[in-house]
């Protein structure tokens, strides 16, 4: 027996987190999600599974575009004429509060309803299978529902668990919690867990796990994505991860020692690649002051961005200044006074100081201070002063 565990497919996520992206980039980002999910079809009907489980948010959200839903159609169309039947449950994202509002999918397609419920499939090879699950009816479910799941039947060869949730104390969470031991207790042959957007193996054998988001959607989700190909191999079905996501969310390091014309040429090369397309987050080490001061004043990135080409497998959306040893220390500030003075040097005076002198309309500069961009400041005036040290003027003017 052969199949697929994909949670998260977040159809028609913008992809969050990227300010300056460039025309000929925009199409890749908006198609990512559906070009995995397109992938993952491909690979369904070359393997030849024998059924594919969606453990929820299938779309990113409750009220999904009709090119999403089309998507999404067309791939279960495409699997239904290769003979691969589909068995899903929504959740959290796209929860279902109208049934009479979800479209109609093809006949491969068994969507789990609100109430935990078990279905039975045969496979090609005869084996019989047994799938419980349920899907999402609300924003939040409080209650563990991992509970209400029937113990293995007696009559099938495999029993499955589809489960979109979290762990946690019942009661005590958003994402009907659960813990390991309500699902083991069921005895069941695998549990294709949805939710967590990181693959995550809450259990071997039998697995309990997340195979985590097809598509990274920010920068947290970073690294290869994709689904887990189950193989029954003597009784037992064991994952494989197999990536499918067109853009990879990573981070890099370079050093650089020179002027800006090489140091693009340079961070060119290194990017330079022969796998999928990836957003980086450059983290650049230089003792070269003129250099630090473009990074600082985020020239080197907007000399960077212009360099960029549509023929290139990557892109640079953030450069981050790191200290050589790593460590940022502040030899001409005494700590304990920064400590204390910190909240009163993000004024105004300071925003302006670090770039956002542009800014003239205060509904506009309030939007800025949330406690993430004041966290950002904050490291920004610490790189700010450890320049001072070393000599480097920051200011553009
Ligand atoms: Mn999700």
């Amino acid at each position: 027996m052969k199949f697929i565990h994909a949670g998260d497919l977040h159809l028609g996520n913008p992809f969050t987190g990227l300010t300056q992206v460039p025309a000929w980039l925009k199409g890749t980002l908006q198609q990512a999600t559906e070009t995995a999910l397109q992938r993952l079809v491909d690979d369904a009907i070359a393997e030849m599974v024998d059924f594919v489980l969606l453990p929820g948010d299938l779309f990113d959200t409750t009220t999904p575009d009709t090119r999403a839903q089309l998507t999404l159609r067309q791939a279960f169309e495409t699997l239904q004429s290769a003979g691969i039947p589909v068995y899903l449950g929504f959740g959290n994202h796209d929860f279902v509060a109208n049934w009479q509002n979800l479209p109609t999918w093809p006949e491969n397609v068994t969507v789990f309803p609100a109430e935990t419920t078990t279905v039975t499939l045969v496979t090609k090879a005869q084996e019989r299978v047994a799938i419980t699950g349920f899907s999402y009816t609300q924003r939040h479910i409080n209650d563990n529902r991992a509970r209400l799941y029937p113990v293995k039947q007696a009559d099938v060869d495999y029993h499955i668990g589809l489960y979109h949730g979290a762990l946690g104390e019942d009661g005590q969470g958003d994402y009907a919690p659960f813990t390991v031991s309500d699902m083991q207790v069921k005895h069941y042959d695998y549990w294709a867990l949805g939710h967590i957007h990181v693959r995550q193996t809450l259990q071997d054998k039998p697995f309990i796990g997340y195979s985590g988001s097809i598509q990274g959607l920010n920068k947290n989700e970073s690294g290869p994505k994709g689904y887990y190909l189950v193989t029954s191999e003597q009784g037992e079905l064991i994952p494989t991860f197999t990536p499918v996501a067109p853009v990879i969310w990573q981070t890099a390091r370079v050093r650089l020692a020179s002027d800006a014309p090489t140091a693009i040429q340079r961070i060119r090369q290194t990017l330079q690649n022969d796998d999928d397309f990836q957003l980086v987050e450059l983290s650049v080490t230089s003792e070269d002051s003129a250099l630090l001061s473009l990074i600082v004043n985020n020239q080197l990135l907007a000399q960077l961005t212009a360099a960029s080409t549509p023929t290139d497998n990557f892109f640079v959306y953030n450069i981050k200044l790191v200290a050589a040893n790593e460590e940022v220390s502040l030899p001409a500030v005494d700590q304990q006074y920064w400590a204390q003075t910190a909240d009163d040097v993000f004024n105004y005076d300071m925003l302006q100081q670090l770039g956002l002198k542009q800014v003239q309309d205060s509904a506009v500069l309030q939007a800025f201070l949330t406690p993430a961009m004041l966290a950002e400041l904050k490291q920004a005036v610490i790189e700010k002063l450890r320049l001072t040290e070393m000599g480097v003027a920051t200011d553009e003017d």
